[in-house]
């Protein structure tokens, strides 16, 4: 009997056995439900994905509790399942400091991306409970939250230009997948559209942790002919942003490529790219135009300029004779700088060592051309030209005459310095280059 009185639980036990019998008939058993918290987190769920919220009812009650129905405002989000019918919805008695537990599991299934928020409400036989329906059964009530959220993935670069590259090896790229969500991302597979030279090497399934990142391999194996060669690839993946991203590949294409190794000459400009000659780094689009040096610097297609020709009179009238001086002139309209000039003259004479031929161009300069060379030879028919490389060589060069205006009166001027031999300007012309 001692021993009896210093048990508690069993005279609690003994207590409430005597007392339930003894008032059955006239007093409700206790009935108690409760739930361990008044909010339930489901946490950041991926769309269409779902998340099972275990949510414990517990019994406290000296009576044992019917779970009449479960519902949420929310049925699309929250899925209710039927856990909670086990054994007929019914929970055995419990007590505080042991309870009896019943179950109800939620499945969270976000549809978008958003913050979720239903309230779960659970009627019952509870008899303790301030909130009762309009039949008088206890309504428990607690708070389901979830986010949704799509996985997020970034890809760097996007795209690779593998340039020129010769047929027969081997070259690949890593490129960069960032997990940028709180979501674990997968890539199940990839897809190539394109050339076959290409191919991805990484196995799939590939899966990226949060804050996490993860490397793609791509490989390109030119062919036979290493010709150009291009190819897409998207990735079956569950974060959009990345299936959105496809990964573009090209090699051995240099149409439209920035890649460095279709620029030989460093000069900024591809070969196909508009670098007219991909060995000479002074020429390209960059370049300032010479007109008329026979390059086209500017890789514009032409040498630059345009073409003029002038003549002068000749012939009788403009008789060269002893001690004496003619002139004859020629008119260009248009001719804002010249950029290269050549000169023709046609003289008979029995001795050109007696002659000085000066041309004057409308700028204001002069060039001699003959200075009394040749001696006794007959006659002075040819082209002078820049830097001496026509027919006729000049006393002074010609390119004293560029850069200067060229539009207006161009006169050629012959003097005779020496008695006895004499002849005749027969014609002469100018040749310019201007811009
Ligand atoms: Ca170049
Ligand atoms: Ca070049
Ligand atoms: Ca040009
Ligand atoms: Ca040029």
């Amino acid at each position: 009997m001692p021993l009896l009185t210093r048990s508690p639980v069993l005279l609690v036990g003994l207590t409430v056995a005597s007392g339930c019998q003894g008032e059955q008939d006239f007093t409700e058993l206790s009935r108690r439900l409760s739930t361990s918290l008044a909010t339930f987190d489901a946490g950041i769920v991926p769309i269409e994905g779902r998340e099972t919220l275990a949510l414990f009812l517990a019994s406290t009650g000296s009576g044992e509790v019917e779970i009449y129905d479960v519902y949420v405002d929310d049925p699309e989000n929250w899925e209710i399942t039927d856990s909670w019918k086990i054994g007929n919805g019914i929970i055995d008695s419990g007590s505080a400091s042991s309870p009896a537990y019943g179950r109800v599991d939620v499945l969270f299934k976000p549809t978008e991306e958003a913050f979720y928020r239903t309230t779960l409400t659970i009627v019952s036989s509870d008899n303790e409970v301030k909130e009762t329906d309009s039949e008088g059964r206890g309504i428990w009530r607690v708070v389901l939250r979830g986010i949704g959220r799509d996985p997020c993935g970034q890809l760097y670069p996007s795209s690779h230009d593998f340039g020129p590259r010769p047929a027969g090896g081997y070259f690949s790229e890593s490129l960069t997948v960032q997990n940028c969500g709180q979501l674990t991302l997968t890539i199940a597979d990839f897809d190539i559209d394109g050339s076959g030279s290409f191919s991805v090497q990484t196995p799939t399934p590939i899966y990226v942790l949060p804050g996490d990142s993860d490397q793609i391999e791509v490989a390109y194996e030119p062919d036979g002919a290493a010709s150009a060669a291009t190819a897409t690839i998207t990735m079956d993946t569950d974060a959009p942003g990345l299936e959105d991203t496809p990964i573009r590949l090209r090699g051995n294409q240099c149409d439209g490529s920035g890649h460095p190794g279709w620029d030989a000459d460093n000069d900024g400009w591809t070969a196909c790219g508009g670098d007219c000659d991909d060995r000479d780094p002074t020429r390209s689009p960059d370049e300032q135009e010479i007109p008329g040096d026979g390059s086209d610097s500017d890789c514009d297609g032409d040498d630059g300029g345009f073409e003029v020709e002038a003549s002068g009179a000749g012939g009788p009238g403009y008789d060269i004779e002893d001690n004496a001086t003619i002139r004859s002139q020629a008119m260009v309209s248009t001719c804002a700088t010249v950029w290269d000039i050549s000169v023709g003259v046609d003289i008979t004479h029995t001795y050109v060592g007696d002659l000085y031929i000066t041309l004057y161009s409308p700028a204001g300069r002069s060039v001699l051309l003959h200075d009394r060379d040749g001696g006794t030879q007959e006659d002075l028919s040819g082209v002078y030209e820049v830097g001496n490389v026509g027919s006729l060589t000049s006393a002074e060069d010609l390119a004293a005459l560029i850069g200067a205006g060229g539009t207006g009166t161009w006169t050629l001027e012959v003097s005779d310095a020496v008695s006895f031999d004499d002849g005749q300007l027969n014609s002469w012309f100018l040749v310019l280059t201007c811009t």
